[in-house]
């Protein structure tokens, strides 16, 4: 089943936007299928130029720079996600009647199995990935990526899997048109990636793009944006608190439920705090949406540890537990990882880096709330600092190192030491990833 290939014909000339792991899947998929391409990067040097020239010699490449007349001249320019539709190039190029694609569209394109698809603010990767873990103990055969890691090109092999699980970032949503997802979730929305939007309505567009076509739309009954986006003549499946998955008390404790029915206590879960609960009711959705038994899926999610970089315990001394959430790269996410944490002891918050563009007064309530010292670093330091409660006790810092030795010469028994900066690492580091990393071998060396 290759639904809508057709329309790219071999002869049209196409240009790759970008020379990163997006850029390499889709010269591999376009070549292997033999189209003429083209490829363009703005960057001297960009990461995936060698293996480009030593796979493909016969592809014409541009890097450090855009070449206007290339992209005009091209039928169709297939942009990496890091590049932003609103470059005065491509946009020239759009005006001239080029079609404008994404990895992800060509993916829709050619899938030949259901999609299940994932965006949000937060939680897509831990969703993604539970869901993931669901469907392989259900005994189904899935390839599963996206903005996860594995662009969605390279996922697409014969034979066909089960089903596709994919993670959507607003930047892939933002080039699809011919998505016809068989199941969708937008898991929340809150402000992110400011810096790429003209306003906020921009990038909820982009994530609403998810649910086009006729699948089962899974809503969060708990955010105001994701419930209006609800069509009454689709099938759904609700999750949050007035919801088909929802919480409820039974025998003195806080169960994971389904139309009422318990299905597991809450503290069998390996994974920690609200935002968490709300993950896991989505996952429960989208693979009842899937047909997934419900012992697989309940099996799976008791076993699920999380993944690194998420609101995950570091270690313990004195009473003092540290916690690594670098992936918290917005307030959205920095906001749920203090809730999540609030009722098992003080938080001593660790934030800051680069701030996207992003109103951190939206921190302000939850520090005073649940936060007894911040320590700030990075680039947006002092601008977070203004929405800092003038009464919290606060410092900033110039390396992380500094950080975690304020932290550790401030904390008592029963703290919390949260690193969940709400903002991008690229600052400082070359990734959360690595941030988080630094994190823990500082903590390990100097606080454990
Ligand atoms: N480039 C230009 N001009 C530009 C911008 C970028 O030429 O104006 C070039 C860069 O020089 C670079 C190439 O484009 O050589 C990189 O492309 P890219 O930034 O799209 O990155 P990829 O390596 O293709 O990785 C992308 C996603 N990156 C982004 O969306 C920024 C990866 O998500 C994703 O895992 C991968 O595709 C596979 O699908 C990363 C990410 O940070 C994890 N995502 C954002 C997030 O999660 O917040 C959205
Ligand atoms: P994403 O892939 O969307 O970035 P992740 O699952 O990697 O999401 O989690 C990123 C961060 O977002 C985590 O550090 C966590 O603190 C926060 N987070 C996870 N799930 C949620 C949620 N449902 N609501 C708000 N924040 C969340």
């Amino acid at each position: 089943m290759i639904p809508m290939a057709a329309e790219i014909s071999q002869q049209q000339s196409i240009v790759i936007v970008g020379l990163g792991q997006t850029g390499l899947s889709c010269a591999r998929f376009l070549a292997e299928r033999g189209y003429v391409i083209a490829m363009m990067d703005s960057r001297e040097q960009p990461p995936a130029l060698a293996e480009i020239q030593r796979e493909y010699p016969e592809i014409l490449i541009k890097t450090g720079g855009f070449d206007a007349s290339w992209l005009k001249q091209a039928d169709m320019l297939v942009l990496s996600p890091g590049v932003d539709p609103r470059h005065a190039d491509i946009e020239a190029a759009k005006l001239s009647g080029v079609e404008i694609v994404g990895d992800v569209e060509l993916f829709a394109r050619y899938a030949n199995a259901p999609i299940i698809a994932i965006t949000g603010s937060n939680g897509k990767s831990t969703v993604t990935t539970l869901l993931a873990d669901m469907a392989s103990e259900a005994g189904k055969g899935c390839k599963v990526g996206g903005n996860l890691g594995t662009p969605t090109l390279d996922l697409i092999t014969e034979p066909a899997p089960d089903f596709y699980i994919v993670e959507l970032s607003s930047f892939q949503l933002e080039t699809v048109t011919s998505l016809n997802a068989f199941a969708s979730v937008v898991l929340n929305v809150s402000p992110d990636h400011m810096d790429r939007y003209d306003s906020e309505q921009d990038y909820q567009n982009a994530k609403a793009t998810i649910f086009n076509g006729d699948g089962v739309m899974v809503i969060n009954s708990d955010d105001v944006f994701v419930s209006q986006l609800a069509q009454a003549d689709r099938n759904q499946i609700t999750f949050g608190t007035d919801a088909d998955f929802n919480v409820i008390s039974h025998d003195g404790k806080q169960w994971l439920a389904e139309k009422g029915q318990p299905l597991i206590a809450i503290d069998e879960l390996k994974i920690i705090g609200k935002h968490n609960v709300a993950n896991a009711l989505a996952v429960l959705a989208l693979g009842s949406a899937m047909a997934l038994p419900m012992l697989a899926m309940l099996t799976a999610l008791k076993q699920y540890l999380g993944l690194p970089h998420r609101c995950r315990l570091v270690g313990e001394n004195n009473g003092v537990r540290w916690f690594n959430d670098s992936k918290a790269t917005n307030v959205g996410a920095c906001v749920a990882a203090i809730q999540g944490l609030a009722d098992t002891g003080n938080i001593i918050l660790i934030a800051g880096g680069e701030g996207k563009n992003q109103d951190f007064s939206a921190l302000t309530a939850t520090l005073q709330q649940h936060v007894r010292a911040v320590i700030l670093l990075g680039q947006d330091a002092e601008l977070i600092s203004e929405s800092v409660p003038k009464d919290l006790e606060h410092y900033s810092v110039r390396s992380l190192q500094h950080a975690v030795s304020k932290a550790n010469e401030i904390a008592i028994s029963g703290d919390n030491v949260l690193l969940s900066p709400a903002c991008a690492s690229f600052d400082m580091f070359n990734s959360y990833a690595q941030r988080g990393d630094v994190f823990e071998a500082l903590v390990r060396e100097q606080c454990l």
